[in-house]
């Protein structure tokens, strides 16, 4: 199936000042956008043509790097778009997702804190996550292109830390940004979804 670049979920500006017009134009119309061409350049005579973006990602990890770099960032980033939104963030988390997250992660502030930690202590590029892992809640973090899904998990959230996502409006200073998105722009009925969706 040929990966195709949807629109994003909200105008340019929605989601200013945390993260601005800028930012959305070079990181969704630019860097996915490359994801996008050069995975489908790339999925041409894998023998993945076939199947679906999940097991593009799982089938190719370990044997096509070149398909799986832009596979996974293409499937990490379709959720980023929705994993945010205008007035989204804080502790606004909706009742059942809330139980899980004082079960598994010891509540909402340990969550906060774990979570800034995993996406600052990500050395160079890559992603900090809240992953379901055997029905269970976990945070974890992952270099470059890589996900849960090859690691046995299914992400339930996930903040981007390439330069690219924030060095427009933060600089070097990636853990303001991602205060800014867990405060202000996590899109919490959507990370909803994807718990439902793995458990
Ligand atoms: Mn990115």
């Amino acid at each position: 199936m040929a990966f195709e670049l949807p629109p994003l979920p909200y105008d340019y500006e929605a989601l200013g000042p945390f993260m601005s017009k800028e930012t959305l134009e070079y990181h969704h119309d630019k860097h996915h956008q490359a994801y996008v061409t050069n995975g489908n350049n790339l999925l041409k005579d894998s023998g993945l043509e076939g199947k679906s973006l999940e097991e593009i990602v799982k089938e190719s990890y370990g044997k096509n790097a070149g398909l799986f770099n832009n596979a996974g960032q293409h499937y990490n980033h379709l959720h980023f778009w929705n994993w945010m939104k205008k007035d989204g963030g804080g502790k606004k988390l909706p009742g059942k997702l809330q139980a899980a997250f004082d079960s598994d992660l010891g509540g909402y502030d340990k969550f906060r804190a774990d979570f800034i930690a995993a996406g600052t202590t990500q050395f160079g590029s890559g992603w900090a996550w809240v992953e379901v892992k055997d029905g269970k809640l976990a945070i974890s973090k992952t270099p470059n292109g890589e996900n849960p899904l090859i690691h046995g998990a299914k992400p339930i959230l996930g903040v981007d830390v390439w330069e690219h996502s924030y060095y427009i409006d933060y600089r070097n200073a990636r853990p303001k940004y991602l205060e800014a998105f867990v405060d202000s722009l996590i899109n919490w009925d959507y990370v909803l979804e994807q718990y439902e969706k793995a458990v």
